[in-house]
């Protein structure tokens, strides 16, 4: 097994994967930037080492200081985490070159699942359900008006650089579509140097289900689904598993297709397939992210099993064990975010006066915070994943109202108040939402 495993990635999934480092006899090794001096990944893991400034850019993607921290440490494997270098192919090729193993996926792959409209046509070829649209890039205008026509409106634009929203357009009618296709190429080049787009059907109102896999290369398996539906501007909020929308026969059809897809590129790791599901359970391939998400926590609570063990161990070369899984408990996930509910979810970082975390049976906290941290305004905004497991999701739910009720965060604003209204919410309840429901969702003033 790997001797040391070094974190390239701050806060509570540094921590994440320290712990498990630890449980499996593996040395870690920290980076961090000035700003994150006290974090507790820095406290908890063998060594840490400094690799800059507060800028992402000049230290937690700074590719040359995280590698340098890699040989210095004599670390055989490099941890991304998520977000920062855990989807970037040059970082992957380059700790293959330097004889590191990168826990994640290969350059090879990364490239070819972060080309959405080449994913599309690989998945398209293995027989995963796709949304109806163009094959391959848009040439031109006339192109987009062509394949509009024959798709029918409304279609989406979208970047096939793309993801989070950008450089997306739904287009209702023919009239719109020359500014959509300008403004859309515009900020996806500005945005990912690549003005490639596609054209799909665009589905209304749908759901994000997402399944979790992993797989050893030549097999693969599931780890049944998440519902990722609310969220706002393309930042998750809340997370669930299973879906209340989901069906013994849907699962069984989703988790195929995903396995699907997973055999198609040979994977090797945990990944995640996303679907959009509409309101007749017919679903259609997204994306595929090869990282560790924020959410592989409720997996985990519900399956029993620890997901960033199971991506070390694959990466290591063991195989999979083959089977799927089934969940036979309800996990929610509520993202704690040091953010304002009621003034637009603007960011409020700064030092926490006062914390305390609920506890009690069936209550999971991941989080790098503390009483005094003080939340630098550099990085994102999370402060703790708050999750509550049982037997059924009305008893989730009630656990996580009772949990959210003893959460005492003072000194920053938080999103616990906007949880809480949440979990009160009819359609919430009933478990009747879509990636729509935040637009409608009205916080009451407090
Ligand atoms: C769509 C769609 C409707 N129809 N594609 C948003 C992020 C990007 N990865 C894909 N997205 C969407 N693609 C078609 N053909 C609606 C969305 C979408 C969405 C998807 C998942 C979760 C939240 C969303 C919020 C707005 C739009």
């Amino acid at each position: 097994m790997f001797k040391k495993i070094l974190i390239a990635n701050r806060g509570e999934i540094a921590l994440r994967v320290i712990r498990t480092c630890k449980e499996m006899g593996i040395s870690t090794v920290a980076v961090y930037s000035t700003a994150d001096k006290d974090s507790l990944h820095v406290r908890f893991a063998d060594e840490a080492v400094c690799i800059g400034p507060p800028k992402s850019s000049e230290s937690y993607l700074n590719i040359p200081r995280i590698i340098a921290a890699a040989e210095i440490t004599n670390a055989d494997a490099i941890h991304p985490g998520y977000g920062f270098l855990s989807e970037n192919a040059k970082f992957s090729k380059i700790c293959q070159e330097n004889n590191i193993k990168f826990i994640g996926a290969s350059p090879e792959m990364i490239d070819a699942m972060g080309d959405k409209a080449s994913a599309k046509e690989t998945m398209i070829k293995a027989g995963v359900p796709v949304v109806p649209g163009s094959p391959g890039l848009l040439k031109d205008l006339a192109d987009a008006k062509s394949v509009a026509k024959k798709i029918k409106y409304p279609v989406m634009m979208k970047a096939t650089a793309g993801g989070g929203g950008k450089g997306m357009r739904v287009v209702w009618k023919e009239e719109e579509i020359q500014a959509a296709w300008e403004s859309a190429r515009q900020e996806a080049a500005a945005s990912f140097g690549n003005d490639g787009m596609y054209m799909e059907k665009f589905i209304e109102e749908p759901r994000h289900i997402e399944i979790q896999i992993a797989g050893d290369g030549k097999n693969a398996c599931h780890l049944s689904e998440r519902d990722c539906s609310i969220q706002r501007r393309h930042q998750k909020l809340v997370e669930e598993t299973p879906s209340p929308f989901m069906t013994p026969e849907l699962r069984k059809k989703m988790g195929e297709a995903a396995i699907k897809a997973a055999k198609a590129v040979n994977y090797e790791g945990v990944g995640t397939v996303e679907f959009l599901v509409d309101k007749n359970r017919d679903f259609y391939f997204m994306e595929m992210n090869t990282r560790i998400q924020v959410e592989h926590t409720i997996t985990e609570e519900v399956i029993n099993y620890d997901l960033v063990k199971e991506q070390i161990k694959l990466a290591w070369g063991d195989k999979i064990s083959g089977r799927n899984y089934e969940p036979t408990m309800h996990a929610i996930q509520c993202r704690i975010n040091a953010e304002d509910p009621f003034n637009d979810f603007r960011p409020s970082p700064g030092k926490i006066e006062t914390y305390h975390e609920p506890g009690g049976h069936g209550i999971r906290i991941d989080t790098h915070v503390y009483a005094s941290y003080i939340i630098p305004p550099y990085y994102d905004s999370m402060i703790a994943k708050l999750i509550t497991v049982a037997q059924t999701r009305d008893e989730a739910i009630r656990k996580m109202e009772r949990a959210l009720s003893e959460f005492i965060i003072e000194g920053v604003k938080s999103t616990i108040p906007f949880h809480q209204q949440l979990m009160q919410n009819e359609d919430f309840r009933s478990g009747n939402f879509t990636t729509k429901f935040m637009e409608t969702f009205k916080l009451k003033e407090i």
